[in-house]
């Protein structure tokens, strides 16, 4: 049995556990809060950052998210999720740095900082003009998961994979904390429905954080 640590609302957190979901890895949760700094987490991972993963015996510690799964990608045959050939690997890996990188940059860090640290941490007003740039970011990342979706039946190519998972994953994050309008983008709204009905996805989705209510569509599979 494997053990995560990890946030609830990390992205990179969510985007390890589902991976591990998809690939039926035996994995116990445990819950951390990165920013408290315990001795016992850096002693794990020296930057201080979840996800975090480790054998039962702790002879195995992994840390960052994609050096996670491409530990698993490697290890497990079962459910491949790198997509097939070097040309749909690589696409798969770009379109996980742009979730990874960009998407959490202009989107998701802010969301956190804004609607999740400052509410239940300082317990200061969010900054609204910053929400306002965080909401004009996200329909720009919608449309063009809505172009990469127009040209292709999955995000890093023809089959479901670690791209889709990756998106997924700070998608639901920034669901959670209220900042998308899934109105005028259909598209988007049938790829994320789709994985939502996933059952690595379903135990994510009713999980809640204290202080923090997530819109009413967002475990909803029909939203
Ligand atoms: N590159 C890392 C990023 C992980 C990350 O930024 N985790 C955040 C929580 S979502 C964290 O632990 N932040 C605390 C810190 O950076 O001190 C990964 O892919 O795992």
């Amino acid at each position: 049995m494997w053990r995560l640590y990890h946030y609830s609302l990390c992205p990179f957190s969510r985007k390890v556990r589902l991976a591990l979901a998809e690939k039926s890895v035996p994995t116990e949760l445990v819950g951390e809060h990165p920013w408290e700094g315990r001795d016992a987490f850096l002693a794990l991972n020296p930057a201080g950052q979840t996800p975090v993963v480790t054998s039962a015996s702790e002879d195995v510690v992994l840390a960052d998210s994609t050096a996670i799964l491409e530990y698993f990608e490697e290890t497990v045959r079962d459910s491949p999720l790198m997509g097939s050939g070097p040309l749909e690997r690589a696409e798969v890996r770009r379109v996980i740095a742009w979730f990874d990188q960009k998407f959490f940059a202009e989107v998701g860090v802010i969301l956190l900082q804004e609607r999740m640290w400052h509410r239940i941490i300082t317990r200061q007003p969010p900054n609204t003009t910053l929400l306002r740039q965080a909401h004009q970011a996200v329909e720009g990342h919608l449309d063009y998961l809505e172009y990469l979706l127009d040209h292709r039946r999955w995000l890093g190519g023809s089959t479901f994979s670690l791209a889709d998972i990756a998106a997924a994953a700070h998608v639901s994050v920034v669901d959670y904390l209220g900042g998308i309008d899934w109105k005028t983008h259909d598209l988007a709204k049938q790829w994320y429905s789709a994985i939502k009905s996933r059952p690595s996805f379903r135990p994510l989705l009713t999980e809640r954080t204290a202080g923090l209510v997530p819109p009413n569509h967002y475990d909803k599979l029909d939203f």
